[in-house]
């Protein structure tokens, strides 16, 4: 990748590509001021988890990716750490299963959704991809917010049923569940108000979250139907993998 020059052998290898991700969509001003604050969040909890999908986590992506494709409507919303970190898989996924995708940025300025749409359409090109890049005319509102953060578009988010939401706000989040909407946020923090509030929450990093989903796709594997499915237990499992991880590499006795 250009100028990275970290070695694949580094045991911080996969962390350090992230940040440089994320270091030249900077650059480019794709990201939010405190886009990179975020990420050291969800850096933080990732390291608790061990920077692996966790079994709980790849139930919880499969049972979301089953709601994608079995929905009468859904759409990606895709933000600025998303598009950096994961933009290429997640426009190869709404591709495989012919559904827009929708710049839906917490920190809305003009000439970041410019530069992310953009980005969005050269994804487009260079893959020979076709897919439907909404956001640059916003003509709905999400009832119960205030601001820009309110703005959608009618074609996408408005009016699908299931909405993949990856690294959402807590507020809107609770809004587009309270709109009806199967929400599935994907956030490394399993304690943050988006993993309580959503529909489906996959505790685990965006872009092995997309990478896992492209994957089934890819493979035709066969997907969790989520039978009985309650996402406070998928919460909880989250969270009990890594107290039982920790306690055991510290030898705790909780
Ligand atoms: O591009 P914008 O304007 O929409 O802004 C995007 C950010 C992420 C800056 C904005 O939504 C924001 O401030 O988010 P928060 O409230 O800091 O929440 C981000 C959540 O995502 C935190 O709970 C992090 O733990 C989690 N997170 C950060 N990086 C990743 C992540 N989860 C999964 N994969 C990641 N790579």
């Amino acid at each position: 990748m250009d100028d990275f020059a970290a070695d694949p052998s580094h045991p911080r290898y996969q962390s350090l590509l992230k940040r440089h991700q994320l270091e030249k969509a900077a650059e480019k001003g794709m990201l939010a001021g405190s886009a990179l604050i975020a990420h050291g969040r969800g850096e933080a909890y990732d390291y608790l988890l061990g920077e692996q999908t966790i079994p709980s986590a790849m139930l919880a992506t499969e049972f979301a990716l089953n709601q994608l494709i079995n929905a009468k409507k859904c759409v990606i919303s895709l933000n600025g750490n998303t598009t950096a970190l994961a933009g290429i898989e997640l426009m190869k996924i709404a591709s495989a299963i012919d559904c827009p995708v929708e710049v839906n940025i917490f920190y809305r300025t003009p000439e970041r959704m410019k530069v992310l749409l953009e980005h969005l359409e050269s994804i487009n090109e260079k893959f020979g991809l076709n897919v439907k890049i909404l956001g640059a005319n916003p003509d709905s509102l999400i009832p119960g917010l205030e601001g820009p953060r309110a703005k959608c578009c009618k074609d996408g988010i408005f009016s699908s049923e299931v909405i993949l939401v990856p690294l959402e706000d807590g507020d809107r989040c609770e809004a587009l569940v309270a709109m009806g909407k199967t929400v599935i946020v994907v956030d490394l923090n399993p304690l943050s108000r988006s993993s309580r509030m959503a529909s489906i929450t996959i505790v685990d990093e965006i872009s092995r979250v997309a990478r896992n989903m492209l994957s089934l796709i890819e493979n035709d594997d066969q997907l969790n139907d989520g039978e009985n499915y309650e996402n406070a237990k998928t919460i909880q499992k989250s969270i009990l993998y890594i107290t039982k991880s920790l306690s055991e590499k510290y030898d705790l006795q909780i």
